[in-house]
């Protein structure tokens, strides 16, 4: 019997365990091992019954993800293996218990629903997440699911890939019995009660699987749904059509209409993106110079400096994940209206069934303000998220370097300034990091770490992890102006301005963007961050811009009228008091005033130009940050701008985008760009170098520091 696979009795009762740590994904070898138990099953008289579990933490978490590029490329075969062998499991004489715990996903859940009984321990949960790789169920899924769980709770669990709890299982039908206590011994008692039992085929079950016209509202609102929510998604759609499948035709017939489709859509890039997005978030953890059992900085207690928008979101992020937070102002009125805005932010999310009251007042509880630096020698980290100038900051660090403890972590939410600059005020720049939170911080899931030139590994591990705790995706990034993410975004918003000075209505570049499946166009995310954030940020730069290198300006004159975008009721657009936006006549004026008068041509520009341009702008910084080692991987960047910017998953990220593209291609265009507006659009070495070698930014491994 394969390694990975074991058999044992418990007198008349089988047991079959798979051990393929850590999350027992069904690998070669585990199909084949469970195959040869239940011919072991079939072929023992005195076994009455078999119980299938996991061993270590969890079920089966899915098919191997890794073997999906094999089977893309036709080095494995693609998944219809599967299907025979889930037949042998669900045509076995003997009844087969299927015992959860941890997560039973994707192929992990279609096997269990092949055998003929479920139980499991209350805090598993199970789910077909295959749409979130981009692709669908590809071993029954969709046509076991509604069989057991009803044709709604099945196209709602394919189509958006979100799981259920036990419990829920339980009352869809998809789970028989919740287990308290002792899983296996449960699950064996379990086979005994029915052993002498016949075992019922889920494929037979053809109960809940409705008529026509009840079916028909459901997928016609599925579809709706998905149109709305995941916008150019293919496998959402494919999804709901297998499982439509389901419900029109026998289940051999359902079963090949599925293999189509998820053959498709394993083809498709947005899966290949996708699964890139899967690996790409757990690879940004793993930092080469920095061991995996490096110590960490116990953090329980946690200071923020600063109780504005930045400083009040931090806050609550640490509260909600349980860590007690002194929250310091100046002065009196700032404080209370900092945590008069956090209250309101709790409140709305109770509204909106985030939170429940009862939770929220315990983070309430977790929220101490101060007015003082008393009670800061007793944290264990402090952040400062005072307003973005160099001099405060250093005034604060100047302080808590004064006030707190030998070890603990002062962090700098910047998103722009120099980390070894501030660290040098302190006396311990080992200890200093930069922690640079989205806006808003409790919502938005990215974390930029900024690695000071003397930050400490040991301070680094700490915050890596801590992101985890305070479920935020935490990404490595080195000491450069504007670090990974802004530093590339001030490209993308030149070019989205140029386009709009060269001729391009403000809405058709936001669309194009939108279109491409951006959250949101630039034109309107700089409205809604506020203009007047980089209009100071290139005030305070202007001196190091070079003369006669074009500079996009129609932000800033937007700016000298008091157009600071949504806060101020009007930037590149209006704004009513429900802060919808419309065109306003009175820019498009204005601009062809400013254009005129700054000699600028006006011409038609394509949605394609429109794309190129920014995107490729952020290429090209992006190859220039990498090779000069801010960020550690191609990945890093593809992570940082699809938790952060809005970027869409299904692209992969703007490195991975380009290297679909193909780099030779992305570079003729920049070279072109090059001839047409200048120094800007210069290629970035590595992005010729790679071109040139006919390869991409996956291939690139830089063998110097890790974003120092
Ligand atoms: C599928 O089943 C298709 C079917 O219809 C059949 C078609 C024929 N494969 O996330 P973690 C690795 S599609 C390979 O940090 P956690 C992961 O990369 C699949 N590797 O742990 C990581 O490696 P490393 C449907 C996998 O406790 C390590 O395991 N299933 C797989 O935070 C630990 O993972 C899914 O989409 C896999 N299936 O979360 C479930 N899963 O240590 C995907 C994990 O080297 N998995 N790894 O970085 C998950 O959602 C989470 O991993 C899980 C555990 C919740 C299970």
């Amino acid at each position: 019997m394969s390694d990975l696979v074991q058999f044992a009795k418990d007198n008349e009762i089988a047991v079959i365990t798979i051990n393929n740590p850590p999350v027992n994904a069904l690998s070669p070898g585990v199909p084949e091992g469970i195959s040869e138990a239940i011919e072991r099953i079939s072929n023992d008289p005195e076994i009455m019954a078999a119980v299938l579990i996991g061993g270590g933490r969890t079920f089966v978490a899915g098919a191997d993800i890794k073997e999906f590029g094999k089977m893309a490329s036709g080095k494995a075969p693609r998944g219809a293996g599967m299907l025979p062998f889930l037949l042998r499991v669900e045509d076995s004489r003997k009844p087969i218990v299927v015992a959860i715990h941890g997560t039973a996903f994707g192929g992990g859940l279609e096997l269990a629903m092949s055998g003929h009984y479920r139980v499991a321990v209350p805090s598993a949960q199970v789910g077909q997440p295959e749409v979130k790789l981009g692709i669908i169920p590809g071993a029954a899924g969709t046509q076991r699911l509604p069989r057991l769980a009803g044709v709604a709770a099945a196209v709602e669990m394919c189509a958006d890939g979100k799981p259920v709890s036990a419990e829920k299982a339980l009352a869809l039908g998809i789970i028989d019995k919740l287990v308290d206590g002792d899983l296996l011994a449960g699950a064996i008692a379990f086979a005994r009660e029915v052993a002498s039992k016949p075992a019922p085929k889920t494929r037979e079950r053809n109960g809940k699987l409705g008529t026509p016209e009840q079916n028909a509202p459901i997928f016609t609102a599925a579809r709706e749904n998905a149109r709305k929510k995941q916008r150019g998604l293919l496998a959402p759609v494919a999804a709901i059509d297998a499982v439509e499948a389901a419900t029109k035709l026998p289940f051999e017939e359902g079963c090949k209409v599925e293999q189509e489709l998820f053959i498709k859509c394993l083809m498709s890039d947005q899966s290949k993106a996708l699964i890139h997005v899967f690996f790409g978030e757990r690879e940004v953890a793993k930092i080469p110079d920095i061991p995996k059992d490096t110590p960490l900085i116990p953090v329980r207690r946690l200071a923020v400096v600063g109780a504005g928008t930045m400083g009040g979101g931090i806050t609550m992020v640490f509260a909600n994940a349980g860590i007690p937070v002194l929250l310091k102002e100046a002065d009196q009125a700032a404080l209370d209206r900092g945590m008069a805005t956090i209250q309101k932010n709790y409140a709305n999310s109770v509204k909106r069934g985030r939170f429940t009251q009862e939770f929220v007042d315990e983070c309430l509880k977790r929220i101490e303000p101060t007015l003082s630096f008393d009670g800061f020698a007793a944290v264990d980290m402090a952040i400062e998220a005072v307003f973005e100038g160099m001099a405060l900051k250093k005034e604060i660090f100047a302080e808590l370097d004064r006030v707190c403890k030998p070890g603990a972590i002062l962090a700098s939410n910047t998103s722009t300034l120099s980390i070894d600059e501030i660290a040098a005020t302190t006396s311990r720049p080992e200890s200093v990091i930069g922690t640079h939170f989205f806006s808003p911080a409790n919502v938005m899931r990215l974390l930029e770490i900024v690695r000071g030139k003397k930050t400490g590994k040991d301070v680094i591990a700490t915050c890596m992890q801590l992101s985890k705790t305070i479920a935020k995706i935490g990404v490595l990034v080195g000491n450069c102006r504007g670090f990974v993410g802004n530093r590339m975004f001030g490209p993308y918003r030149r070019e989205a301005q140029f386009v709009v000075e060269e001729g391009a209505s403000i809405d058709a570049v936001d669309k194009a963007l939108f279109d491409f499946g951006m959250a949101m166009g630039p034109l309107a995310t700089g409205d809604l961050a506020g203009l007047d954030v980089g209009w100071r940020i290139r005030k305070e730069y202007k001196h190091l811009e070079k003369p006669g290198v074009r500079q996009p300006f129609a932000e800033d004159s937007l700016c000298e009228l008091g157009r600071f975008g949504q806060k101020t009721g009007a930037g590149w657009y209006k704004y009513d008091d429900q802060r919808q936006a419309s065109l306003d006549p009175v820019v498009g004026k204005l601009l062809k005033e400013w254009t005129t008068a700054a000699g600028i041509s006006q011409r038609p520009i394509s949605d394609q130009e429109i794309v190129d341009r920014c995107i490729y702008a952020l290429v090209n910084e992006g190859a220039r940050i990498l090779e000069e080692g801010y960020a550690l991987r191609a990945v890093d960047i593809d992570i940082i701008y699809l938790n952060g910017y809005g970027f869409p998953a299904s692209r992969g990220g703007p490195m991975w985008y380009a290297d679909t593209v193909g780099l030779k291609k992305v570079y003729e265009r920049i070279l072109d760009f090059q001839k047409h507006h200048g120094e800007l659009w210069e290629p970035a070495p590595l992005l010729k170098k790679l071109a040139e070698q006919g390869k991409g930014f996956a291939d690139f491994n830089a063998d110097h520091g890790a974003a120092a």
